[in-house]
């Protein structure tokens, strides 16, 4: 953190103004964020050199077949707000469901971001593209989705499809698709950066456009155009429970007794073991801790994995990719259903260089395992004083 202070007083008092947080929580945001991206230590001094000096990209945000979750999901990210990243981090030009302006107004503001940013903006891209019947099932200002996605992309210098939706069809392409709801990639015939997820993490949005700034391109991606910082890894080989499924302990049914202690979800059908994401190692939308899925008790749909999410029964059994068990399990405080430490798993697999994004997992089950025993101390320490009133 040291090469922080490079950024000098009166640049972290500007941003302290502007952002209105404190530098504390202002570097600790740039902190989260490098972690997030899985980058080296000292990148959380670029990123924050980045938010404080670069200028503010132009964003234009096209909604298609979606139900706009993933914008509010941003919302509710709290480390910024989504107001303070579109009045500091971004310039959002054009975003119909939080512009004031509508109708033709509207569609001239995204015309003249257009032509002012040509070549320089990002495009951002909430939901599917329904492509049946010539595009009908989806117009906006008299185009049709189709239409407006390509004459969009054209100038793009970025484009992003936030959302499983606009990643890969997501909901609106289950059920037989009766709209030929598509992903952007499909509709544009070339790959483009996806954070699918319904909705996805805020974070990983976040950390895709702060990449973008800071080091000028796009994260590194998989074959299906998702960063390798957030999606590499099965959700299942980090989950809280996953000594309870090496163990064979499963909740049979919702409220047994082995779901209300915490046991892995597997036979309710979660999809955990067939699903690429960080929703177990980085916690969704700032709410707390257990703040996902599996923590709040109910099985993964698989929501970011294609052929999974929408499509298989959402109690179906799921298909183990990898039945390797990890070196080590997280500590089971098997009461409470929490307190799972992934510290030391954490720290062997960033050693050995074993999961992009690691030290995400490190950070926050770190965190986690503080939590569980300071919890567990508490309670040592309630016992302890009832008995002696005793
Ligand atoms: Fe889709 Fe996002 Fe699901 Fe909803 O829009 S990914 S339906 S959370 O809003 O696109
Ligand atoms: Fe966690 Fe689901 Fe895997 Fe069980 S099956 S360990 S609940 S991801
Ligand atoms: Fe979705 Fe499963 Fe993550 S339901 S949010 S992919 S835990």
């Amino acid at each position: 953190m040291n090469e922080i202070f490079e950024l000098g007083r009166d640049a972290l008092r500007g941003i302290e103004n502007r952002l209105g947080m404190s530098r504390r929580d202002y570097l600790q945001f740039c902190a989260t964020l490098a972690v997030t991206m899985g980058l080296p230590k000292g990148a959380d001094a670029a990123v924050a050199k980045a938010i404080e000096s670069a200028k503010r990209p132009s964003v234009i945000w096209l909604h298609f077949q979606e139900c706009t979750g993933c914008s509010e999901s941003l919302l509710r990210a709290e480390h910024p707000t989504l107001e303070k990243l579109i009045l500091d981090v971004i310039s959002l030009d054009y975003h119909e469901t939080l512009m004031a302006a509508a109708g033709h107004q509207a569609e001239a503001a995204r015309k003249d971001a257009m032509a002012a940013n040509k070549g320089k903006y990002v495009l951002v891209v909430e939901g599917a593209i329904p492509v049946k019947d010539n595009g009908i099932y989806c117009k906006i200002g008299g185009h049709n989705a189709i239409d407006m996605l390509k004459e969009c992309a054209a100038d793009a210098a970025a484009v992003i499809a936030i959302g499983s939706c606009a990643s890969w069809g997501g909901m609106p392409s289950s059920g037989g698709n009766p709209t030929g709801a598509s992903s952007v990639a499909d509709v544009l015939g070339k790959p483009v950066v996806t954070i699918p997820g319904c909705p996805p993490n805020p974070y990983n949005f976040l950390a895709t456009v702060v990449h973008f700034l800071t080091f000028g391109k796009l994260p590194d991606v998989d074959h299906l155009g998702r960063p390798k910082f957030a999606y590499s890894r099965l959700i299942h080989e980090h989950c809280e429970r996953r000594a309870h499924f090496d163990a064979g302990r499963f909740a049979m049914e919702f409220g047994d007794a082995g779901h209300r202690q915490g046991y892995c979800l597997y036979k309710l059908g979660c999809k955990g073991p067939e699903t690429y994401g960080n929703c177990s190692t980085l916690g969704f939308g700032d709410a707390g801790e257990n703040n996902w899925p599996v923590g709040c008790g109910h099985p993964c749909i698989g929501c970011i994995e294609k052929d999974v999410g929408f499509t298989k029964p959402i109690h179906q059994v799921a298909t183990v990719i990898n039945i390797v068990p990890p070196q080590q399990y997280p500590r089971i405080v098997e009461e409470s259903g929490k307190g799972a430490s992934f510290a030391s798993a954490a720290a062997l697999a960033a050693l050995a260089g074993a999961a992009a994004g690691a030290a995400v997992m490190l950070t926050r089950n770190l965190g986690l395992s503080h939590q569980a025993e300071e919890a567990e101390r508490a309670k040592a320490g309630s016992q302890a004083t009832e008995k002696s009133e005793v």
